[in-house]
């Protein structure tokens, strides 16, 4: 029988891979693994649960409609992440302002975490897969002390982990410590993440391209010609075209299969739609440790220094070749005026 690495073994065994050990990042990461299994109960069940489903009459600080489950979510993460004394604080796309812990052992802790708590929020009642994205940093402020926004405001290069959790046709745990990308789904007879995709590799070329393309008339013209560069019968081409609307679960597929998802600025969204913090940075740095390449269609997006919690940029991301390409058109047309 071929023996199955748990995700609590894994952790285990690579602690003293990660970059300041101690077991302060194992705690943290076990901690995440628990909120993302009570979170996938709630998921399953969300077609049962009235109580769940729906708006919950309130709008998160985008002014978005807010699902139950996306409150839901948010609560139970950072109920698993002050338990753990390891977390002085936590940013979160659905808080307005960064959560510092002021209590107690907590202002000791060494990390920060930032999280969008369930991501493609208007997903959930259709039954199309979900997903929560984290991302780990040290603190900046002195340990003792209550964290401050300069703890929240560090550059992708500096993260020290980040993962995502998909609730698909089953759940996985994907993350990264900097030494590679491993991959563990849930086996929800025992209730144990198990090691089922090793050591993660983005192809270097894809034939999956994802873009909302009911925004065309929107797009830079370099977005515009490179869907036309995907289109074009000639060579490997015509892509496919492949946009579920859930970040993740096209972030997901798009690693396995390999392919380019871009959200590029649009005519409502000068600055693209995604979240820097919450949801740009921790794929960036996923997809670069497997291989692949993310950018604001000019810029590393692991390079740029945040100015702002909530700050959104354009994301282009996903296997290196193709990535690349579109950046080639991007700067191609970028004298070109947007033309709604
Ligand atoms: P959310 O965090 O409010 O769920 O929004 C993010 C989602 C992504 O998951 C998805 O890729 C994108 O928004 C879809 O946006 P659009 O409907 O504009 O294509
Ligand atoms: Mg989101």
């Amino acid at each position: 029988m071929t023996k199955v690495t748990t995700l609590g073994e894994f952790i285990v065994e690579r602690q003293a891979d990660f970059p300041f050990a101690k077991g302060e990042l194992s705690r943290l990461l076990s901690a995440i693994r628990l909120a993302a299994k009570v979170v996938n109960r709630e998921v399953n069940k969300a077609g049962l649960v009235d109580d769940i489903m729906g708006a919950a009459g309130s709008e998160n600080i985008q002014g978005e409609d807010q699902q139950k489950l996306d409150v839901y979510a948010n609560i139970q993460m950072i109920n698993a992440l002050r338990a753990q004394q390891e977390v002085c604080g936590i940013g979160s796309e659905e808080n307005e302002d960064f959560i510092a812990f002021d209590q107690g052992q907590s202002i000791w802790g060494k990390y920060i975490v930032m999280m969008d708590p369930l991501d493609g929020s208007s997903n959930i009642d259709v039954n199309v897969s979900i997903g929560t994205i984290f991302s780990i940093y040290r603190r900046k402020s002195k340990p003792g002390s209550v964290a401050e926004l300069q703890d929240f405001l560090q550059p992708g290069d500096d993260l020290v982990a980040a993962g995502y959790i998909i609730y698909g046709s089953s759940t996985m745990l994907v993350f990264s410590t900097g030494k590679g990308v491993n991959g563990f789904t849930l086996d929800p007879s025992i209730g144990v993440f198990c090691l089922s995709h090793p050591e993660m590799c983005i192809p270097e070329d894809g034939n999956i391209y994802s873009i909302n393309e009911g925004n065309y008339k929107q797009f830079p013209e370099g977005v515009k010609k490179y869907i036309k560069y995907c289109q074009e019968e000639e060579d490997d081409r015509p892509y496919t075209s492949r946009y579920i609307g859930s970040l993740v679960a096209d972030f997901h597929r798009n690693l396995i299969k390999g392919g380019v998802y871009i959200y590029p600025s649009t005519g409502k969204n000068p600055k693209g739609k995604l979240r820097l913090m919450y949801e740009n940075i921790p794929l960036a740095f996923l997809v670069e440790q497997a291989g692949g390449c993310a950018s604001d269609g000019k810029n590393r997006i692991l390079g740029i220094e945040p100015e702002e919690l909530h700050q959104r940029t354009p994301l282009f991301i996903g296997s290196k070749n193709m990535v690349k390409k579109a950046e080639e058109f991007m700067a191609e047309y970028s004298s070109v005026e947007a033309n709604y």
